[in-house]
């Protein structure tokens, strides 16, 4: 693949469990395709597994899952163990929706690099994906 700064960031969204919420992870595939990220969504129902072998498969520098019906302080710990026992745990890994204060340090010690929840503005998500990305090219620098 092509150096990072040459193409468009590549973003798997993901929805896992039983959650069927799909607003928020709409509202954010629009608003990283508008902003020229190539954009993938999983579909429903995907177990951790699942995702980390999308991640690995479609080669993307990013997974988001949304999450808004619970079940994220299990499965967002074995989505990043999954992707590090792969290999890719240098894939940025956002999680957004509905996910309590109190569950932050569990998911951040996870390995969970950035959560956004409710209310949280798309222009910041892209801003902060785009200085992901800066960060990572002055690292190859
Ligand atoms: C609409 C809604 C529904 C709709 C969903 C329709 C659909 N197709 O999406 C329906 C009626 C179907 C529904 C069903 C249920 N719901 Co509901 N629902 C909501 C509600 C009111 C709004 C969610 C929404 O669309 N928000 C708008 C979007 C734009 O916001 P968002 O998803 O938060 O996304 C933003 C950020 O979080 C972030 N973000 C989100 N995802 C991602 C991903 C990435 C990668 C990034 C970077 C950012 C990001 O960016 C977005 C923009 O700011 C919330 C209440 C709330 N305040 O959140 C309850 C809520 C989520 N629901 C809840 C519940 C309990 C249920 C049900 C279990 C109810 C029931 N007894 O049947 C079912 C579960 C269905 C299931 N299997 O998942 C609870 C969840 C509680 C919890 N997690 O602990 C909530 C919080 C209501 C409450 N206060 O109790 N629901």
């Amino acid at each position: 693949m092509q150096p990072i700064e040459e193409r468009p960031l590549r973003v798997l969204l993901a929805k896992l469990g039983m959650d069927t919420h799909t607003v928020g992870v709409t509202v954010i595939a629009h608003a990283l395709r508008e902003a020229g990220m190539e954009v993938i969504f999983t579909g429903l129902k995907q177990t951790p597994a699942m995702v980390a072998s999308a991640a690995i498969q479609e080669d993307v520098d990013v997974v988001g899952v949304s999450t808004l019906s619970a079940g994220h302080t299990r499965s967002l710990p074995t989505l990043a163990r999954l992707l590090r026992e792969a290999g890719a745990g240098d894939k940025l890994l956002l999680a957004g929706g509905v996910i309590p204060e109190e569950d932050r340090p569990l998911l951040e010690e996870a390995g969970v690099d950035r959560i956004f929840t409710m209310g949280a503005d798309t222009r910041d998500i892209v801003a902060y994906l785009n200085q992901w990305r800066a960060t990572r090219r002055e690292e190859r620098d």
